[in-house]
């Protein structure tokens, strides 16, 4: 049943004000480093706002760890090999169902600002103004309703001025809106706004425990390539580009010199006098082995943060702007990550492998009049299309395969909510090295399948090994769990029509 109208008639019979959805997503943000989350690293205080205002989601997942499948999946409500986005060499059937279309249909003004990263046009949107293809940090040009223009600042900013913009000056303000405000950062290369560079200065982070594994008994972490040790690039991820150019990196080098010259001469002259110092240092250190292995993950996290620190104060913005503007009270306030991604754990960056830290995303949600506190259910990011659906009165179609939230948002205890996570991963070869895989995770234990050249079945017992340090797998006593959680992945691929992972299994 569609209303088309900005009332609609809930389950119980009262008419409602249809709400503003605000999905805030950003690209690569790691739940280690959101204080709601973990306050090691770094304080959030605007994003934790959401979640102190409304709901943390303690288990939160994706159902393939990187960029396009997520949005695809995120955009449908469904598991990849059903919306065709698996990997992301693939371009998006923009033709098919997706929630946006849905909420117009039911009278929402729709909009997306920043990355979107389907590679076709998107459709469903009465505003679109996106980044191309990955997004560059500085003075990046954008696409505004199919037509090229050009921008001047540091992407996150630029972004968020457009958003408010939308709100303010370019919506329809007589109908309920559905925008969303996705970010390139803090995607690769972590380049700072010229205002944070001075942040993180002095501070030495510790090393994951997992900083110098050796991936025993796992083959495919083993043959990845997103090491800090060995992949990441002094000049093109470490800003290293000096002026004598003395520093020789390898394949990135030149992107990272690319990377710097699109910066303008007051942009430049800012980065200058910080990075300068840094590569004198550096210089002069001359490290080589571990230390030098210690140094790429100090600067990492320095940059990392200093990225963070820019996406947090414009989260921010859009909350200081939603409450001026009396919108805060009628609008749900997403934010989250289109995966969740490695912070030295087991010696990463990157994201892709269905190992925690990137099978994980952040997600907090401000629902008013809402529950608030956590939400320990396992939710993963196919959820959010009917979620957005049953808030906008829209019946959710009966392919959509996600769960709507909303009844968890509302505080009730769903009877029957899933205990157990599908995941399948595709793209290999590719950057990074890491091999399709798919698998099973419930409240305690994690199966995968790792394909390609490997054919190896990995297990963990996530309550005796958070880290995912031992595979348990064909080890004595595993038997019956093994077979248990078999049985389930069997289960959930005939459950989602994963027909090509139900082959794979037999190799
Ligand atoms: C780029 C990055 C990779 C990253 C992918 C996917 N390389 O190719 O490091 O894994 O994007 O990221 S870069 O040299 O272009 O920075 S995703 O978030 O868009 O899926
Ligand atoms: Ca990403």
């Amino acid at each position: 049943m569609i209303i088309p109208s900005a009332l609609f008639v809930s389950c119980a019979g009262n008419e409602q004000k249809q709400m503003n959805i605000l999905y805030i997503m950003s690209d690569d943000h790691s739940y280690q480093t959101i204080s709601a989350y973990d306050d090691e690293f770094i304080e959030t205080p605007n994003i934790d706002r959401i979640a102190n205002e409304g709901v943390r989601f303690t288990n939160s997942f994706v159902a393939n760890s990187i960029s396009g499948p997520s949005r695809a999946c995120m955009l449908t409500g469904k598991h990849s090999h059903m919306n065709g986005f698996t990997d992301n060499s693939c371009e998006f059937d923009g033709d098919q169902q997706t929630f946006p279309k849905l909420l117009q249909k039911v009278g929402y003004e729709t909009a997306i600002i920043g990355k979107w990263h389907l590679t076709s046009a998107p459709q469903g949107f009465d505003y679109s103004e996106i980044l191309i293809g990955q997004g560059i940090y500085y003075n990046p040009p954008f696409i505004r309703n199919g037509e090229k223009i050009k921008s001047h600042g540091y992407a996150t900013n630029v972004i968020t001025d457009k958003a408010i913009d939308w709100l303010e000056n370019k919506r329809d303000k007589n109908k309920p809106f559905c925008l969303l405000l996705h970010n390139k950062a803090p995607h690769r290369t972590w380049m700072p706004d010229t205002c944070d560079l001075k942040l993180f200065m002095d501070t030495e982070f510790r090393l994951p425990e997992t900083f110098w594994d050796e991936y025993e008994g796992r083959k495919a972490a083993a043959g990845q390539e997103m090491s800090i040790i060995k992949d990441m690039d002094l000049v093109y991820d470490l800003k290293l580009a000096d002026k004598e150019n003395e520093i020789h990196s390898g394949r990135l080098e030149a992107n990272g010199r690319r990377m710097y010259n699109l910066m303008d001469k007051e942009q430049r002259a800012a980065w200058d006098k910080h990075y300068d110092r840094v590569i004198a240092d550096f210089k002069a250190a001359k490290l080589t082995g571990k230390e030098l292995a210690k140094w790429k993950y100090q600067q990492y996290m320095r940059d990392y943060l200093r990225v963070i620190t820019s996406v947090d104060r414009n989260v921010g913005r859009v909350l200081d702007y939603l409450d001026e503007t009396g919108l805060a009270e009628n609008t749900l306030v997403v934010y989250t990550s289109d995966q969740g991604f490695y912070m030295g754990e087991h010696g990463w960056f990157d994201k892709r492998f269905m190992y925690e830290e990137s099978f994980r995303t952040p997600l907090v949600v401000r629902y008013p009049g809402g529950v608030k506190g956590d939400i320990d259910e396992m939710v993963q990011n196919i959820d959010y299309a009917p979620t957005f659906l049953e808030l906008a009165g829209v019946e959710i179609p009966e392919d959509i395969q996600g769960e709507s939230l909303l009844p968890l948002l509302q505080g009730k205890k769903v009877k029957d909510w899933r205990k157990s996570l599908y995941y399948h991963y595709y793209e290999f070869p590719a950057e990074h090295a890491v091999r399709e895989h798919y698998g099973v995770r419930d409240e305690r234990y994690k199966l995968m399948h790792f394909c390609n050249d490997l054919n190896d079945w990995e297990l963990y017992d996530l309550q005796n090994d958070p880290s995912e340090m031992h595979n348990i797998y064909g080890q004595e006593g595993t038997e019956e769990v093994t077979r248990r959680l078999k049985e389930e992945l069997v289960r959930l691929q005939h459950q989602y029509q994963d027909e090509k992972a139900l082959e794979l299994n037999k190799l």
